[in-house]
Protein backbone atom coordinates (compact mmCIF):
# COMPACT_ATOMS: atom_id res chain seq x y z
CA UNK A 1 0.00 0.00 0.00
CA UNK A 2 3.07 2.47 0.92
CA UNK A 3 5.84 2.87 -1.41
CA UNK A 4 8.38 5.37 -0.95
CA UNK A 5 9.55 5.16 -4.64
CA UNK A 6 9.53 8.22 -7.04
CA UNK A 7 7.66 6.76 -9.22
CA UNK A 8 3.84 7.41 -10.22
CA UNK A 9 1.50 5.55 -7.85
CA UNK A 10 -2.00 5.31 -8.36
CA UNK A 11 -3.81 8.12 -6.54
CA UNK A 12 -7.03 9.76 -7.42
CA UNK A 13 -6.92 11.57 -3.67
CA UNK A 14 -4.54 13.92 -2.29
CA UNK A 15 -2.14 12.25 -0.48
CA UNK A 16 1.24 13.45 1.30
CA UNK A 17 4.73 13.64 -0.18
CA UNK A 18 7.13 13.12 2.37
CA UNK A 19 10.83 14.82 2.02
CA UNK A 20 12.90 11.88 3.01
CA UNK A 21 15.32 13.10 3.69
CA UNK A 22 14.51 16.76 3.91
CA UNK A 23 16.51 19.52 1.39
CA UNK A 24 16.38 16.81 -1.28
CA UNK A 25 14.40 15.82 -3.98
CA UNK A 26 11.03 15.17 -2.63
CA UNK A 27 9.52 11.45 -2.86
CA UNK A 28 6.22 10.47 -3.27
CA UNK A 29 4.12 8.55 -0.37
CA UNK A 30 0.76 6.93 -1.05
CA UNK A 31 -1.10 6.89 2.08
CA UNK A 32 -5.19 5.83 0.88
CA UNK A 33 -6.78 5.90 -2.11
CA UNK A 34 -5.77 5.28 -5.85
CA UNK A 35 -3.02 5.79 -7.25
CA UNK A 36 -1.43 7.52 -10.53
CA UNK A 37 -2.98 10.79 -10.41
CA UNK A 38 -0.27 13.06 -8.68
CA UNK A 39 3.45 14.15 -9.87
CA UNK A 40 6.06 15.83 -8.05
CA UNK A 41 6.25 19.93 -9.08
CA UNK A 42 9.28 22.04 -8.99
CA UNK A 43 9.42 24.71 -6.46
CA UNK A 44 6.75 23.05 -3.83
CA UNK A 45 4.21 22.17 -6.12
CA UNK A 46 2.44 19.25 -6.40
CA UNK A 47 0.50 18.05 -9.49
CA UNK A 48 -3.24 16.41 -9.65
CA UNK A 49 -4.54 15.07 -12.13
CA UNK A 50 -6.55 16.97 -14.21
CA UNK A 51 -10.54 16.93 -13.23
CA UNK A 52 -12.64 19.92 -14.31
CA UNK A 53 -15.18 19.99 -11.39
CA UNK A 54 -12.36 20.03 -8.93
CA UNK A 55 -10.39 23.05 -10.97
CA UNK A 56 -13.46 24.88 -10.51
CA UNK A 57 -13.87 24.25 -6.71
CA UNK A 58 -10.28 25.59 -6.68
CA UNK A 59 -10.84 28.28 -8.83
CA UNK A 60 -13.62 29.62 -6.37
CA UNK A 61 -11.78 28.36 -3.04
CA UNK A 62 -9.14 30.52 -4.29
CA UNK A 63 -11.80 34.10 -3.59
CA UNK A 64 -13.31 32.79 -0.99
CA UNK A 65 -12.33 33.16 2.76
CA UNK A 66 -11.57 29.23 3.11
CA UNK A 67 -8.42 30.33 0.97
CA UNK A 68 -6.43 29.33 3.68
CA UNK A 69 -7.92 25.96 4.31
CA UNK A 70 -6.85 24.40 1.11
CA UNK A 71 -3.54 23.66 -0.83
CA UNK A 72 -3.14 26.83 -2.86
CA UNK A 73 -4.07 26.26 -6.43
CA UNK A 74 -1.53 27.89 -9.36
CA UNK A 75 -3.63 26.42 -12.52
CA UNK A 76 -3.07 23.87 -15.11
CA UNK A 77 -0.28 22.57 -16.31
CA UNK A 78 0.72 19.31 -18.63
CA UNK A 79 2.72 16.44 -18.44
CA UNK A 80 3.51 13.70 -21.25
CA UNK A 81 -0.19 15.05 -22.75
CA UNK A 82 -1.57 15.01 -19.06
CA UNK A 83 -3.19 18.44 -17.69
CA UNK A 84 -3.05 18.77 -14.15
CA UNK A 85 -3.66 20.85 -11.71
CA UNK A 86 -1.09 22.33 -9.97
CA UNK A 87 -1.76 23.21 -6.27
CA UNK A 88 0.92 23.92 -3.20
CA UNK A 89 2.50 20.98 -1.99
CA UNK A 90 1.15 21.02 1.61
CA UNK A 91 4.44 19.60 3.33
CA UNK A 92 7.01 21.33 1.72
CA UNK A 93 7.58 23.31 5.13
CA UNK A 94 7.23 20.41 7.46
CA UNK A 95 10.37 17.90 9.09
CA UNK A 96 9.62 14.93 8.48
CA UNK A 97 6.10 15.20 8.98
CA UNK A 98 3.07 12.43 9.94
CA UNK A 99 0.32 12.73 8.00
CA UNK A 100 -3.58 11.62 8.45
CA UNK A 101 -6.51 11.42 5.98
CA UNK A 102 -9.93 11.52 7.77
CA UNK A 103 -12.92 11.50 5.06
CA UNK A 104 -15.34 13.87 6.08
CA UNK A 105 -19.08 13.72 6.29
CA UNK A 106 -22.04 11.45 6.66
CA UNK A 107 -22.41 10.46 2.73
CA UNK A 108 -19.43 9.18 0.39
CA UNK A 109 -21.24 9.68 -2.93
CA UNK A 110 -23.02 12.05 -4.41
CA UNK A 111 -27.11 12.11 -5.07
CA UNK A 112 -26.69 11.92 -8.07
CA UNK A 113 -24.12 8.92 -8.26
CA UNK A 114 -27.27 7.54 -6.71
CA UNK A 115 -29.43 8.11 -9.37
CA UNK A 116 -27.15 7.22 -12.25
CA UNK A 117 -27.24 3.88 -10.23
CA UNK A 118 -30.84 3.73 -10.14
CA UNK A 119 -31.29 4.48 -14.00
CA UNK A 120 -28.35 2.70 -15.12
CA UNK A 121 -27.16 0.42 -12.79
CA UNK A 122 -23.50 -1.23 -13.51
CA UNK A 123 -23.24 -3.93 -10.58
CA UNK A 124 -19.10 -4.03 -10.04
CA UNK A 125 -16.67 -7.26 -9.92
CA UNK A 126 -14.10 -5.20 -7.50
CA UNK A 127 -16.22 -3.74 -5.39
CA UNK A 128 -18.01 -7.05 -4.48
CA UNK A 129 -13.88 -8.53 -4.30
CA UNK A 130 -13.11 -5.54 -1.94
CA UNK A 131 -16.09 -6.19 0.31
CA UNK A 132 -16.02 -10.01 0.58
CA UNK A 133 -12.39 -9.13 1.69
CA UNK A 134 -13.74 -7.23 4.63
CA UNK A 135 -16.74 -9.32 5.22
CA UNK A 136 -17.63 -12.93 3.32
CA UNK A 137 -21.29 -12.94 4.95
CA UNK A 138 -22.26 -8.70 3.62
CA UNK A 139 -23.08 -9.25 -0.05
CA UNK A 140 -26.76 -10.67 -0.43
CA UNK A 141 -27.60 -13.58 -1.81
CA UNK A 142 -28.43 -11.74 -5.01
CA UNK A 143 -25.01 -10.03 -5.16
CA UNK A 144 -22.96 -13.05 -4.19
CA UNK A 145 -24.98 -14.84 -7.10
CA UNK A 146 -23.59 -11.69 -9.43
CA UNK A 147 -20.31 -11.56 -8.04
CA UNK A 148 -20.70 -7.65 -8.16
CA UNK A 149 -22.34 -5.08 -6.14
CA UNK A 150 -23.12 -1.37 -6.98
CA UNK A 151 -21.26 1.34 -6.08
CA UNK A 152 -23.48 2.79 -4.15
CA UNK A 153 -24.48 -0.11 -2.27
CA UNK A 154 -20.67 -0.84 -1.80
CA UNK A 155 -20.21 2.95 -0.44
CA UNK A 156 -22.77 2.45 2.03
CA UNK A 157 -21.20 -0.27 3.42
CA UNK A 158 -18.41 0.87 3.63
CA UNK A 159 -20.25 3.95 5.32
CA UNK A 160 -22.12 1.88 8.58
CA UNK A 161 -18.80 -0.19 8.70
CA UNK A 162 -16.97 2.81 9.44
CA UNK A 163 -17.62 5.93 11.84
CA UNK A 164 -19.07 7.43 8.41
CA UNK A 165 -22.41 6.78 9.69
CA UNK A 166 -22.06 7.12 13.52
CA UNK A 167 -20.02 10.43 13.60
CA UNK A 168 -19.94 11.95 10.33
CA UNK A 169 -16.36 11.27 9.75
CA UNK A 170 -13.83 8.26 9.52
CA UNK A 171 -10.27 7.89 9.57
CA UNK A 172 -8.75 6.36 6.64
CA UNK A 173 -5.36 5.83 7.06
CA UNK A 174 -1.93 7.76 8.78
CA UNK A 175 1.77 7.51 8.64
CA UNK A 176 3.98 8.74 11.37
CA UNK A 177 7.08 10.29 11.40
CA UNK A 178 8.50 7.02 12.41
CA UNK A 179 7.20 5.25 8.52
CA UNK A 180 4.75 3.22 10.52
CA UNK A 181 1.47 3.23 8.19
CA UNK A 182 -1.98 2.43 9.32
CA UNK A 183 -4.61 2.19 6.99
CA UNK A 184 -6.32 -0.86 8.57
CA UNK A 185 -9.44 1.77 9.77
CA UNK A 186 -12.38 -0.08 7.37
CA UNK A 187 -14.01 -1.26 10.88
CA UNK A 188 -13.09 1.54 12.74
CA UNK A 189 -16.29 2.77 14.09
CA UNK A 190 -16.82 3.41 17.05
CA UNK A 191 -15.68 6.55 19.02
CA UNK A 192 -13.57 4.70 21.18
CA UNK A 193 -11.96 2.95 18.50
CA UNK A 194 -11.76 6.42 16.65
CA UNK A 195 -10.26 7.92 19.91
CA UNK A 196 -7.70 5.01 19.57
CA UNK A 197 -6.50 5.66 16.30
CA UNK A 198 -6.61 9.50 16.78
CA UNK A 199 -4.20 8.76 19.66
CA UNK A 200 -1.93 6.11 17.95
CA UNK A 201 -1.55 9.14 15.19
CA UNK A 202 -0.85 11.79 17.53
CA UNK A 203 1.13 9.20 19.85
CA UNK A 204 -0.28 11.20 23.35
CA UNK A 205 1.14 14.35 21.89
CA UNK A 206 -1.05 17.21 23.89
CA UNK A 207 0.62 19.59 22.15
CA UNK A 208 -0.41 18.33 18.79
CA UNK A 209 -3.73 17.99 20.17
CA UNK A 210 -4.08 21.45 21.28
CA UNK A 211 -2.46 22.60 17.81
CA UNK A 212 -4.89 20.41 15.93
CA UNK A 213 -7.58 21.55 17.72
CA UNK A 214 -7.23 25.10 17.60
CA UNK A 215 -7.20 25.10 13.50
CA UNK A 216 -10.38 22.82 13.38
CA UNK A 217 -12.17 25.26 15.57
CA UNK A 218 -10.97 28.10 13.44
CA UNK A 219 -11.48 25.82 10.45
CA UNK A 220 -15.44 25.56 11.56
CA UNK A 221 -16.06 28.62 11.86
CA UNK A 222 -14.75 29.43 8.97
CA UNK A 223 -17.46 27.13 7.00
CA UNK A 224 -19.76 28.47 8.73
CA UNK A 225 -19.52 31.73 7.20
CA UNK A 226 -17.97 30.63 3.61
CA UNK A 227 -20.32 31.01 0.33
CA UNK A 228 -18.17 28.29 -1.10
CA UNK A 229 -19.31 25.89 1.57
CA UNK A 230 -23.20 27.35 1.88
CA UNK A 231 -23.53 26.37 -2.07
CA UNK A 232 -21.91 23.44 -2.47
CA UNK A 233 -22.57 19.25 -1.38
CA UNK A 234 -19.09 18.37 -0.29
CA UNK A 235 -18.52 14.65 -0.65
CA UNK A 236 -15.75 12.55 -0.80
CA UNK A 237 -13.61 15.32 0.89
CA UNK A 238 -11.13 14.90 3.23
CA UNK A 239 -9.08 16.78 6.24
CA UNK A 240 -5.49 16.24 5.86
CA UNK A 241 -3.70 16.39 9.18
CA UNK A 242 0.48 17.09 9.03
CA UNK A 243 2.77 17.42 12.17
CA UNK A 244 6.34 17.26 12.68
CA UNK A 245 8.68 17.14 15.49
CA UNK A 246 9.13 20.51 15.98
CA UNK A 247 5.29 20.56 17.14
CA UNK A 248 4.28 22.13 14.00
CA UNK A 249 0.47 21.68 13.40
CA UNK A 250 -1.43 22.47 10.01
CA UNK A 251 -4.78 21.03 8.60
CA UNK A 252 -6.28 21.62 5.32
CA UNK A 253 -9.04 20.23 3.22
CA UNK A 254 -8.09 18.65 0.31
CA UNK A 255 -9.92 16.22 -2.55
CA UNK A 256 -13.21 18.55 -4.19
CA UNK A 257 -13.50 15.72 -7.19
CA UNK A 258 -16.59 14.83 -5.50
CA UNK A 259 -18.16 18.18 -4.75
CA UNK A 260 -20.88 19.72 -6.84
CA UNK A 261 -22.58 23.37 -6.85
CA UNK A 262 -25.68 23.77 -5.64
CA UNK A 263 -28.41 24.72 -7.93
CA UNK A 264 -29.36 28.89 -7.19
CA UNK A 265 -30.64 29.66 -4.36
CA UNK A 266 -30.12 26.35 -2.67
CA UNK A 267 -28.35 26.14 0.51
CA UNK A 268 -26.92 23.28 2.76
CA UNK A 269 -26.70 24.11 6.32
CA UNK A 270 -24.19 20.92 6.58
CA UNK A 271 -25.73 19.59 10.02
CA UNK A 272 -29.04 18.15 9.46
CA UNK A 273 -29.59 14.28 8.68
CA UNK A 274 -29.04 13.63 5.19
CA UNK A 275 -32.74 12.46 3.23
CA UNK A 276 -32.57 11.58 -0.84
CA UNK A 277 -33.21 14.99 -2.18
CA UNK A 278 -31.93 17.28 0.41
CA UNK A 279 -28.19 16.46 -0.72
CA UNK A 280 -27.17 17.36 3.05
CA UNK A 281 -23.56 15.75 3.30
CA UNK A 282 -22.97 16.15 7.45
CA UNK A 283 -19.88 17.87 6.77
CA UNK A 284 -20.09 20.14 9.85
CA UNK A 285 -21.42 17.41 11.85
CA UNK A 286 -18.59 15.54 11.19
CA UNK A 287 -16.22 18.08 12.13
CA UNK A 288 -18.04 18.94 15.50
CA UNK A 289 -17.71 15.16 16.45
CA UNK A 290 -14.40 15.05 15.08
CA UNK A 291 -13.33 18.21 17.35
CA UNK A 292 -15.32 16.73 20.34
CA UNK A 293 -13.15 13.46 20.25
CA UNK A 294 -9.89 14.97 19.81
CA UNK A 295 -10.70 16.97 22.67
CA UNK A 296 -11.30 14.70 24.52
CA UNK A 297 -7.83 13.14 24.26
CA UNK A 298 -7.01 16.05 26.50
CA UNK A 299 -7.59 16.68 30.37
CA UNK A 300 -11.65 17.54 31.03
CA UNK A 301 -11.27 21.13 31.72
CA UNK A 302 -8.28 22.18 29.14
CA UNK A 303 -10.40 20.11 26.12
CA UNK A 304 -13.48 22.13 26.68
CA UNK A 305 -11.46 25.51 26.87
CA UNK A 306 -9.65 24.84 23.56
CA UNK A 307 -13.19 23.74 21.51
CA UNK A 308 -14.78 27.28 22.90
CA UNK A 309 -14.19 29.19 19.90
CA UNK A 310 -12.91 32.98 19.88
CA UNK A 311 -15.00 35.27 17.96
CA UNK A 312 -13.82 35.22 14.16
CA UNK A 313 -12.80 38.30 13.37
CA UNK A 314 -10.16 37.92 16.22
CA UNK A 315 -8.31 35.09 14.12
CA UNK A 316 -7.77 37.06 10.97
C1 LIG B 1 -13.02 3.49 -2.72
C2 LIG B 1 -13.30 4.79 -1.98
C3 LIG B 1 -13.14 5.97 -2.90
C4 LIG B 1 -14.00 5.84 -4.16
C5 LIG B 1 -13.71 4.54 -4.87
C6 LIG B 1 -13.87 3.34 -3.96
O1 LIG B 1 -13.31 2.40 -1.86
O2 LIG B 1 -14.60 4.79 -1.46
O3 LIG B 1 -13.52 7.15 -2.19
O4 LIG B 1 -13.69 6.88 -5.04
O5 LIG B 1 -14.59 4.43 -5.98
O6 LIG B 1 -13.47 2.18 -4.65
P1 LIG B 1 -12.23 1.83 -0.80
O7 LIG B 1 -11.74 2.98 0.04
O8 LIG B 1 -12.98 0.85 0.01
O9 LIG B 1 -11.14 1.20 -1.59
P2 LIG B 1 -14.63 8.16 -5.21
O10 LIG B 1 -14.72 8.80 -3.84
O11 LIG B 1 -13.90 9.03 -6.18
O12 LIG B 1 -15.95 7.72 -5.70
P3 LIG B 1 -14.09 4.13 -7.47
O13 LIG B 1 -13.47 2.75 -7.42
O14 LIG B 1 -15.30 4.22 -8.33
O15 LIG B 1 -13.10 5.19 -7.82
Amino acid sequence: MFDESSTWKKAKRTSPLLPMPPKTPQQWLQVVGHAGSFHVGENGMLLKRFCEGEQQCYQKLMEDILRPYVPAYHGVVQRDDQDYNMMDNLLTHFNTPAIMDCKMGSRTYLEAELLTAQERPQPRKDMYEKMVAVDPEAPTAEEHGQQAVLKTRYMQWRETLSSTTTLGFRVEGFRKANGECQTNFKRTKSREQVTGALQDFVESNAQIVRGYLRRLVQLRQVLEASDFFRTHEVVGSSLLFVHDGTGKTGVWMIDFGKTATLPARRTLDHRTPWVEGNREDGYLWGLDNLIHTLANLLPLNEGGSLITPPPLAAQQ
